[in-house]
């Protein structure tokens, strides 16, 4: 059970459609796969996005930093130490996928050690999850037609909608189309990813007040702390801290300072350690979750859907699961299947996933 090696490789797969958020646009899924090998010859896998409007990291930083600084630092370790694994990476600051990725793999090859899943592992609650999907900026009416596409195809009722662009009419009239041709029965939702200020959310949500918003996500930057409070306390719609809360500390702060009433957990960021942390402090608190998207590929949407489900109150809301419908092609043996709008958790040791060697091959850039 002893860490070997620990690879970071970069690959590169395009979108068939860009996704348009406020802080940024994806077009190609540029992310890092990590690979942990142990001494039995197991090779536990996961996946790292890297997200520089988010976090700083970039394709290259992460491979530095895995290949650098974490893998010296874990081989000879055992697959049972992920404690002092963690607090290993944690010697280095921020660079948040990396180390989760890292986590990630290493929960894997422990799954795959013990010929069994992860999932079960981590809580084992159920065995998959109800599936929301993310809809960017785009035309009024594509956007319409990217929801219906998705529900009629894939059985999803729930969708996030992309705002924070100005003049916030713009998002008003999206949503407002969204839920004119999806109907009552669908769940919607906004994330702003930091777009407006606090005066124009306001304004935003009460133009939206009878469009039936369940959660309003990171609509101001993280800084405009008391913007966000204030926020916070005078609308009914229930405010979800992303990027604002990427640690258990961000999460208190974020809460305890009344600037969020709920959570994204994603585990592209916290990998499972951090974020069974974060999801037992939110239940501590009484703070509603949701599983979050890192924009991942189908490896770390595996890595979601098995932390989601492996817990109560993190299956409880339908997760962001469906974003590598986007991509052309993926790294896995068998893809995964959203069908009925449910995503199910990959049986099997570990994550449940293989990759193809050819598709690797092709798509590798190192
Ligand atoms: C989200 O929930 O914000 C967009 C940027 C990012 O870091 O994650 C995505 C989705
Ligand atoms: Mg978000």
């Amino acid at each position: 059970m002893k860490i070997v090696a620990v690879e970071a490789i970069p690959f590169a797969i395009p979108y068939r459609k860009p996704l348009r958020f406020a802080s940024g646009e994806v077009h190609v899924a540029d992310h890092v796969l990590v690979r942990v090998r142990t001494d039995d010859g197991v090779v536990g896998l996961a996946e790292a996005p890297p997200r520089p409007y988010t976090y700083g990291e970039t394709q290259e930083s992460i491979v530095a930093v895995v290949e650098k600084l974490f893998a010296p630092d874990l081989v000879g370790l055992s697959l049972l130490e992920r404690e002092t694994v963690r607090a290993r990476m944690e010697r280095t600051v921020g660079n948040p996928a990396a180390k989760a990725a890292v986590d990630m793999a290493v929960w894997d090859a422990l799954g795959r050690t013990l010929d069994l899943p992860v999932t079960q592992l981590l809580g084992g609650w159920t065995d998959r999850m109800r599936v929301c999907h993310m809809v960017g900026f785009a035309p009024d009416a594509e956007m319409v037609a990217e929801a219906e596409r998705v529900r009629d195809r894939y059985g999803i009722r729930t969708f996030k909608v992309k705002v924070g662009r100005r003049p916030v009419d713009l998002d008003v009239d999206a949503c407002r189309a969204l839920r004119t041709a999806l109907g009552p029965d669908v769940e919607l939702y906004i994330d702003g990813n930091r777009g407006w200020t606090a005066s124009e959310a306001a304004r935003a949500l009460q133009a939206m007040a009878d469009l039936d918003l369940t959660l309003a996500e990171e609509l101001c930057p993280a800084d405009d702390v008391l913007g966000r409070r204030w926020l916070t306390a005078r609308t009914t719609v229930p405010t979800v801290a992303d990027e604002s809360a990427t640690t258990p500390g961000e999460v208190t702060r974020e809460l305890l300072g009344g600037s969020a009433t709920a959570i994204s957990i994603k585990t592209a960021r916290t990998g499972f350690s951090t974020s069974q942390r974060i999801l037992h402090q939110c239940e501590g608190l009484g703070v509603e979750v949701v599983m979050g998207n890192q924009i991942d590929g189908q490896i770390g949407t595996a890595c979601a859907v098995a932390f989601g489900a492996a817990h109560r109150s993190s299956s409880r809301r339908a997760g962001e699961l469906s974003n590598f419908l986007d991509m052309s092609d993926d790294l896995l043996t068998e893809p995964l299947e959203i069908s009925g709008g449910e995503l199910a958790v990959r049986p099997g040791p570990g994550l449940g996933i293989d990759i193809d060697p050819d598709k690797l091959a092709r798509y590798r850039r190192d």
